[in-house]
Parts: structure tokens; sequence; C-alpha cells
């Protein structure tokens, strides 16, 4: 088979092309805005260095493709708040030219990477596919007007979509100088490198972890399977702030000071998935425990 990934040199893209090339023909298109070149060291992968804005070039590239796995987006959403417009660019307006493209070009189907930020605040949990969103930022805007696009697409010209609701992805190449980058790989470099870390807020906060290779893993599952639709993708399981601190600490063997600061602008208290139907449509499950995933991204780091 050959699979395109958009965003194929970033964190989760290029373990997906990693995974993807052992079997398979796959090109990675990124415009190396977020994304490094050496996260594709030795995976076997054509590279095409482009933006998911030049439709013509999608066009091009997706030409034979059987499948397209999307994860190309600024993937932030304090860049959505500060450039509603320039995010809107690449995360709505270049997820409609890659539907275009795989269209165009008679892709099977397109995989997709949405976000739990589309639940924003409601309160309820865990959180359902069905349940009413709750849009807190452009990003979570852009990421659910995707969705409404993937499923026309479907409805409309029978390119099958899927769009995966990450929730908070870690793992190895998840740039922790980036400051847009999850909280496990900020506490993972700092407490390695013995520097207290800091905790916005009490540290009361929760959060849904799931490990990379778990999500590539969904990823698979939904290109192979005839499902459409929208998937939640975590662990199912709540793990705060202080407990997460102390787990890395102790799998680190590496005690650091922990400074506690004002709660962070924008961030939502709990998040909890309910994963039933991942399970059940698409016969995927996390395998790695959240400790297991820490200690490969501290051997990472
Ligand atoms: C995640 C996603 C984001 C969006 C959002 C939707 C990541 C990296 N981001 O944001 O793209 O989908 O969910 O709700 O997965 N924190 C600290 N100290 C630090 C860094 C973070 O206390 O040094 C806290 C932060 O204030 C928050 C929690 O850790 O309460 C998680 O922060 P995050 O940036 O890793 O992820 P989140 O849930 O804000």
């Amino acid at each position: 088979m050959r699979y395109i990934v958009t965003g194929g040199a970033g964190f989760i893209g290029s373990h997906i092309a990693e995974v993807l090339s052992g079997e398979h023909e796959v090109v990675v298109i990124d415009d190396l805005s977020s994304g490094h070149c050496e996260n594709l060291t030795g995976i076997d992968c054509e590279f095409v260095e482009g933006s998911i804005t030049d439709l013509p070039l999608l066009q091009e590239t997706f030409a034979g493709a059987d499948g397209v796995f999307h994860q190309a987006a600024i993937a932030s959403v304090p860049r959505s708040v500060e450039d509603p417009l320039a995010t809107h660019a690449v995360n709505l307006t270049g997820t409609l030219n890659v539907l275009i493209a795989a269209r165009d070009c008679g892709v099977r189907k397109v995989v997709m990477a949405s976000s739990a930020a589309v639940y924003g605040e409601n309160p309820e949990l865990p959180k359902r596919e069905e349940m009413a969103p709750d849009l807190l930022s452009p990003y979570a805007a852009q990421k659910l007007s995707d969705e409404h696009y993937a499923a026309v697409f479907s409805r409309l010209y029978g390119l099958s979509t899927v769009c995966l609701r990450y929730f908070n992805v870690f793992g190895p190449r998840q740039d922790p100088s980036s400051p847009y980058s999850g909280v496990i790989s900020i506490f993972a470099s700092r407490i390695l490198n013995g520097d207290p870390i800091a905790i916005h807020g009490d540290g009361g906060q929760t959060r849904d972890f799931v490990y990379v290779r778990d999500v590539v893993q969904a990823n698979l599952r939904a290109m192979a399977s005839d499902a459409e639709g929208v998937f939640n993708i975590a662990r199912g399981e709540q793990t705060d702030l202080n407990t997460l601190a102390r787990s890395m600490m102790q799998a680190a063997g590496q005690e650091v000071a922990i400074r506690y600061g004002p709660p962070r602008g924008g961030d939502i208290r709990h998040s909890l998935a309910e994963i039933s139907r991942a399970r059940e449509v698409l016969g995927w499950r996390p395998e790695f425990t959240i400790q297991e995933g820490l200690a490969e991204t501290m051997r990472w780091i």
C-alpha cells in the first residue's frame, strides 16, 4: 500500500510513518514548521517538504495513494487564540485541501487528528463522542469544523473518513523545548536535568494521558476498518498533575522541587474520555500503561 502522512516529521506523524514503513510505501509531507527531519532518521520514506496549504502540491503528492493519515496542524490552543487567521489557514483550510486532494486522487480513506479540545468546559465526565461540543478557542472551532467537513466529504463524495479525538498524547519526539509541548515532555526534561518543575494551579487538575504508540495503533485500526465518524483516543484514566509529577520523579530516580503558580488561563480542570466506541467499533485498546510510556519517554530524553 502507499500511504501519505501529513505532518509526518512531527511528533505523532513520525511514529505513524515509522510503523508503516516496515510494510508499506510511505510518503511524508511536512513544512517543518514544528516538525524536524531528525524525527525521520532511520525511517524508510519519501519526504516532501511542503505545506497542506498548497493544494496543487497535495494533488500531486496524493496520486496513487491508498490512504492518508492527516496529522499536520498548528496543534496549539494558545497559538490559535493569538492568531486565529493563521491557524485557520493551516488547521481548517489545510484540512479542506487534504480532503479535496484525497477525493480528487481517489484515495480510499483519510484518518485525521482531531482533539479533545472540542469538549471544552463541558463538566460531564467521561467525555462521550455524542456530547455537545463546548468551543473555547479557535483551535477547538477549527478541529470541530474539520470533523464536519470530513463527514460531509464522506456523504457527498464517498471518501471514507475517521476523526480521532486525541486526548493528552505523550511520548518520545514530543519536543520538550517547544512552548506548546505537553506537560509530560516538559516535566521529563526538567526532572532529568535536575531542574525544578512548575505546576500551574494546585496540581489537582486531571488529564487522560495516552502513549503515542497506542495512538499509532488507533490510526492503523481506523485505516483498516470500514468504520467512519469520530472516536475518542485516550486511556480512559484520569491522572492528576501532583500524582504525575511524583511518578515521574520516581521513574527517573530523581527528586526536584515543585513550584506552584497561578492556574494557566484557559485551562480546563478535569479531562477523562469514554473510549468504548474505539474499543467496540475499531477493536482498539490502549496497551501501554502510563508507567511504561513514561519510562520510554524518559529513555528518549
Ligand atoms: C491538551 C492538548 C491541546 C488541546 C487541549 C484540549 C497537548 C500537549 N495539548 O492541552 O492541544 O487538545 O488538550 O483540552 O496534549 N502544566 C503545568 N506545568 C507545565 C506544563 C503544563 O502545570 O510546565 C499543566 C497545564 O496547566 C495543564 C496540564 O498541565 O493543566 C496539561 O497541560 P498540557 O499543555 O500538557 O495539555 P492541555 O491539556 O492543556
